[in-house]
């Protein structure tokens, strides 16, 4: 009888889990180095979920690339290595090559997560991945091509750029040699010489000082920049309820952040310009083979990996 009973309780507490679960510690890493533009949103996050979680749960921001290498992050969130990470999906595309899709998006998150589209996201990260897609940070912030030569117009042949699966279709096509580079070895490439160029988001180009060998930049700008905040699956399914809620909320609350963009493009537009960096505007038919090569290249590829993804997601891509 004694021993009927003990066994009844334990299945109960296991079915119904712990009322009340410990404090976790998830150790998480930023693919950008800590302080720079697309780790400071993470940093925010962080620190919300550590003031706010006490007793449910905190994370250990345990560095930038100089943790986890960034085209490495991918694989230590997926094998458990850390718990978290700030990555864009285009440093993982060894694991879902068709994850840069990401950038394609035309409408924000939260307009996403209305429409089936974040749902398609999330599930392609757990089931080939084996990380959930907890939130996507960047959304409202263009890419550009940035120059040390000058351009007449959408010929990028003779000039090699440093790329990253982000811009390789598109570059690619428009006739640039490309050399594929994690951002942290932009500054010394450009010092000797050895790229003309490189593909970056409007933010951030002044916090890595590559505006010292930048001379110019090409608009229109294109794509929007995508950083995810992935976690392991096992992890994330060992969490309570009331921790995965945590997380959730965090993520709403770094998804929110989405919306000041707007406004620190404009400064980063202007903060570029004051550091002597020229605009090569395309206009007319220029301008629109440049952004006719982005979005037919960039959606021609995942097409050609992966057709089934491509179809669902383009129609709730804005
Ligand atoms: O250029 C890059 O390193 C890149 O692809 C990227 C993606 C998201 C944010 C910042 C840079």
């Amino acid at each position: 009888m004694k021993r009927t009973l003990w066994l009844g309780a334990a299945i109960v507490a296991v079915l119904s889990g712990p009322a009340h679960a410990e404090e976790v510690t998830l150790r998480a890493a930023s693919a950008f180095g800590l302080g720079t533009a697309f780790a400071k949103p993470f940093e925010t996050f962080v620190e919300w979920l550590n003031a706010n979680g006490k007793g449910v749960i905190q994370i250990d921001l345990v560095g930038g690339p100089e943790a986890v290498p960034p085209f490495e992050l991918g694989n230590a969130v997926s094998s458990g290595v850390v718990d978290m990470g700030n990555v864009p999906a285009a440093f993982y595309t060894n694991i879902i090559p068709e994850g840069d899709a990401l950038k394609l998006a035309k409408n924000p998150i939260e307009e996403q997560r209305q429409n089936g589209c974040y749902e398609l996201i999330d599930s392609l990260h757990q089931e080939k991945m084996g990380v959930k897609y907890l939130a996507r940070f960047g959304d409202r912030i263009p890419f550009h091509l940035y120059l040390t030569k000058p351009v007449e117009g959408p010929d990028l042949s003779g000039l090699t750029i440093r790329t990253t699966p982000v811009y390789q279709a598109m570059f690619e096509t428009l006739g640039a040699n490309l050399v594929r580079t994690a951002p942290g070895d932009v500054y010394t490439a450009l010092e000797r010489g050895t790229i003309d160029g490189y593909g970056w988001p409007i933010q951030g180009v002044l916090d890595l000082g590559w505006h010292e060998q930048t001379k110019y930049r090409v608009d229109p700008s294109f794509y929007g920049v995508e950083v995810g905040v992935i976690v392991n699956l096992d992890t994330w399914n060992g969490l309570s309820d009331e921790q995965r809620a945590f997380l959730e909320k965090a993520a709403g609350e770094l998804e929110a952040m989405n919306a000041e963009s707007i406004e620190i493009n404009a400064k980063e537009d202007a903060a570029q310009r004051e550091a002597g960096i020229e605009v090569i505007e395309f206009t007319g038919d220029d301008r629109d083979k440049w952004l006719n090569t982005a979005y037919d290249e960039g959606w021609k590829a995942i097409d050609s990996i992966n057709s089934d993804f491509a179809a669902k997601l383009k129609p709730c891509f804005g």
